[in-house]
């Protein structure tokens, strides 16, 4: 890197070489829902729960050996380590019931991970099934249904830990449900009532912290369910407080960055949970008018959560994961292009001289604050990114793309 690039931040205090090996130690884990329109290998695929990939873009992958070709292309193309985040509708060997997997059903992915040097983290696939009944799951009235999803969600935990086991990696568990109704409910209490208490009895199940985490992903609403969501962020945040703290048994909130009002600023709740909690889990999207999932834009939202989880110094207690379904553009790039994305934010965080601008918050500068933010945007940035690039052996920006089009052309079109 040339000397004169390295002063320029040295200058505010920041050394590139620390940076670089900062940026390149943050796990992303890479969903592989992406790559099918979130899909899965069961027999009769429909999308429900309120979640919709549009697109009929060709070279959806059909099955574990298309997904997985596809995820080793983009892998080749996204810095940094990384994670594959799956979920149990992709089981991959010896197709079971889901309320009946264990660790057996995915030996195919765990040697795909161990080949890859990768980690995998799971989640629970409440949603496209006959069993979600009027929309709901964990909150249903029929104790059937909860019984059905608690044992899924049982198993999945336990089914996280065996994986994190075989690979020696940290996995994240990871429980969203689609639970809502359409119009204003007559009761709200009572699924919020039920789910608590489903949620209860899956925890009775004492997973090992050393081996997993789990987290509950929470909502404002979905297609088909606009008035009400059992399963709110105010609801999550609560009841992780609880485990947390009366039971003494750790659960973490996921945060998905699609999943609150357009109005509402989620990079701004980073640094109250993290007061009050040891960890935290995120699912980067990008909505537009709603929790649409498209895919990740270099945009200012991005920047604020990878700035604020760099200023809070949280990235060591923090699970980042990828969370978007684009069916009309090549999904293959639609992967790389999110995953690069967030590095980039992460990387401009880093190269950001918070303690300067704290300094300068704290003793009411106000003007220096507003002059800092803006001097620090026109650094030279994409010189350190080539230069991450390069040391990572991965390709430049103007490089990856013809790559895989070819691939396009030579694989995903003919299938
Ligand atoms: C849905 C949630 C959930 C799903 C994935 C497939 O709104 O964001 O995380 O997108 O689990
Ligand atoms: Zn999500």
């Amino acid at each position: 890197m040339k000397k004169y690039i390295k002063d320029k931040y040295l200058k505010y205090g920041i050394n590139i070489d620390e940076v670089l090996e900062k940026l390149a130690n943050i796990t992303i884990s890479l969903h592989c829902w992406q790559l099918d329109d979130v899909n899965g290998f069961e027999d009769s695929a429909t999308l429900s729960g309120g979640i919709q990939s549009t697109g009929d873009y060709p070279g959806k992958a059909g099955n574990f050996k298309e997904l997985t070709d596809d995820l080793t292309i983009a892998l080749q193309y996204i810095p940094g380590k990384k994670k594959i985040n799956l979920h149990s509708i992709y089981q991959s060997d010896n197709l079971v019931d889901r309320s009946e997997i264990t660790i057996e059903q995915f030996k195919s992915w765990i040697k795909y991970a161990k080949n890859h040097d990768l980690g995998l983290d799971f989640n629970p696939t409440v949603f496209s099934s006959p069993m979600l009944v009027d929309g709901l799951s964990l909150s249903s009235p029929d104790e059937n249904v909860r019984n059905y999803w608690i044992k899924h969600c049982i198993n999945s935990i336990k089914l996280t830990e065996e994986i994190s086991k075989e690979l020696g990696k940290k996995s994240l568990c990871n429980i969203w449900i689609p639970d809502g109704l359409k119009e204003v409910p007559s009761d709200r209490l009572g699924p919020r009532s039920r789910l608590e208490k489903s949620l209860d009895k899956i925890f009775e199940y004492k997973f090992d912290n050393n081996l997993i985490d789990v987290s509950l992903e929470s909502k404002v609403f979905g297609i088909g369910v606009e008035s009400y969501t059992v399963g709110s962020h105010e609801f999550y945040m609560n009841y992780c407080a609880k485990k947390t703290f009366l039971d003494k048994q750790q659960v973490l909130c996921l945060l998905d960055t699609g999943h609150f009002h357009e109005g509402e600023n989620v990079a701004d709740k980073i640094s109250s949970l993290l007061l009050f909690n040891d960890k935290l889990a995120f699912h980067v999207s990008r909505p537009v008018r709603w929790d649409s999932d498209h895919v990740l834009k270099l945009n200012d939202q991005l920047q604020e959560v990878a700035d604020e989880l760099v200023k809070c110094d949280a990235l060591e207690r923090t699970y980042i994961g990828l969370d978007y379904f684009d069916g009309s553009i090549n999904r293959v790039a639609a992967l790389i292009i999110g995953a690069r994305n967030i590095q980039k934010a992460l990387l401009k965080a880093l190269l950001t001289p918070w303690n300067l601008l704290k300094e300068a918050q704290d003793s009411y500068d106000h003007t220096k604050v507003l002059a800092l933010q803006e001097e620090i945007k026109t650094l030279p940035w994409t010189i350190v990114w080539e230069e991450y690039c390069l040391l990572n052996n991965i390709s430049l920006d103007d490089e990856w793309y013809q790559e895989v089009i070819k691939y396009e052309n030579e694989v995903l079109k003919l299938r």
